[in-house]
Formats: structure tokens, C-alpha cells, sequence
């Protein structure tokens, strides 16, 4: 069974707090937030290839001064492991996490299947309505379904998922990924979402913990 350690919903790490020791050995590390689409897409691949993990959540309007030596622009996501070495963008962690670490691999063996599934990351909005199967690499979830999902999914929380409405191949698509026990996982709740967005657009220094109990 998976094992996150520093819960997906802990609270944001912010100015003052103090530089968090070394990633343990067998633990990778994503420094992340709740509501980013990007880290999404890394927070999804981690748990559907059953990477043991922690999260910690950083406050984007009040950074830790530490974090900009975890990325040069103080942007989320981040993944850390326990040699030190630091993963940003999140097709490139995708990709690496992919590649690291064993179990189901989410992009394709075939050069030619990888390659296209790159290809149609690249273009996204173009091509979406080319697809004849239910998912975008085939009939069995990818990565590039990982990595198209976050925005699928705040569609809803926007109001505007009507614009699927004549695009049969996505709304097939989107049922589809509903059904994925991964996507199903990391599912935001929608008011929270729409808490967090209030907040935000305030410049609220608590948007990024909207919702949290403590
Ligand atoms: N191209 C980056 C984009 C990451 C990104 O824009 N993250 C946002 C949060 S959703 C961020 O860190 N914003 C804070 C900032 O730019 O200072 C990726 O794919 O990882």
C-alpha cells in the first residue's frame, strides 16, 4: 500500500520556517500545494506508480527564503530524493519518476509511441478532438493522461465543462478518467476549490491552506 508521509493536506510552509532536513533514504520528496495543476500531474504519477513520498506545501505569496535554493524561481512542483538531487517542471519530474522508480510504466516502451505522446502534449488544444480511442495512448491510461487531467478536471470547478459538450470523444474520455482509482484519489473538492480561488484573488495570505482544519 502507498505510503505518504507529511500529508497530500498539510499545511503550507511559509516565510520563517525552517529548511526541512534530508529526504530519508527509500522516500522521495515533491514540494507541492494543494490547488497547482502542475504539481497535480506529479502528485498523480506518484500514486499511480505507488511511489512512497511526503508533501510539503509551500505558500506561493510568502515563500520560505530557503525554497528558492530548491528551484531558481521559487515554482512548484519540485521533487527532492535522498542523494540531494532536485527535479523541476513537471513533464521533466513526470518523466523521471517514470524512469527511476519500478512497477507500471506510464509512458510507452515504443520509441515511436513516446515520442507521440510527447508530440501530442506539444500541441494539446489542437488535437484533441483526433483521439479514436478512450484514452489519448490507447485504451489503457498513460501518462499523457496524467499530464492532460489537472485542467480536465478544474473545468468543472470553473463552470465552463458545458464547452465538452460537443466533443463526444472527451466527455467519453473525462467519464473515463473519473473511473481511474488514481484520479479518484487526488479528486478537489469543488467547494473547497472555489474557497481557495476566493481567497486568492484576494491576495488572502491563507488561500493556500483554504480548507484545512487546523
Ligand atoms: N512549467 C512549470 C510551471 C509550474 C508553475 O507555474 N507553478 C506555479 C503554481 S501552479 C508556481 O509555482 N507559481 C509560483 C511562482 O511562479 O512564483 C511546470 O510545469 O512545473
Amino acid at each position: 500500500m502507498l505510503e505518504i508521509l507529511g500529508d497530500d493536506s498539510s499545511k503550507t510552509l511559509g516565510k520563517g520556517s525552517p529548511l526541512p532536513g534530508p529526504v530519508p533514504e527509500g522516500l522521495i520528496r515533491i514540494y507541492s500545494m494543494r490547488f497547482c495543476p502542475y504539481a497535480h500531474r506529479t502528485r498523480l504519477v506518484l500514486r499511480a506508480k505507488g511511489i512512497r513520498h511526503e508533501v510539503i506545501n509551500i505558500n506561493l505569496r510568502n515563500k520560505p527564503e530557503w525554497y528558492y535554493t530548491k528551484h531558481p524561481f521559487g515554482q512548484i512542483p519540485v521533487l527532492e530524493n535522498s542523494k540531494c538531487q532536485l527535479i523541476y517542471e513537471s513533464v521533466i519530474a513526470c518523466e523521471y519518476l517514470d524512469d527511476a522508480y519500478p512497477g507500471r510504466k506510464l509512458y510507452p516502451y515504443d520509441p515511436y509511441e513516446r515520442a507521440r505522446q510527447k508530440m501530442l502534449l506539444e500541441l494539446f488544444c489542437k488535437i484533441l478532438g483526433y483521439q479514436n480511442t478512450i484514452f489519448f495512448g490507447g485504451d489503457c491510461i498513460s501518462m499523457i493522461d496524467y499530464l492532460f487531467w489537472p485542467w480536465f478536471e478544474r473545468l468543472d470547478v470553473y463552470g465552463i465543462s458545458d464547452c465538452l459538450n460537443h466533443t463526444p470523444a472527451l466527455r467519453l474520455w473525462t467519464a473515463a478518467m473519473k473511473q481511474d482509482p488514481t484520479v479518484c484519489s487526488l479528486l478537489i473538492d469543488k467547494n473547497v476549490f472555489l474557497g481557495f480561488l476566493n481567497l486568492y484573488f484576494q491576495n488572502h495570505p491563507d488561500a493556500f491552506d483554504y480548507g484545512l482544519n487546523c
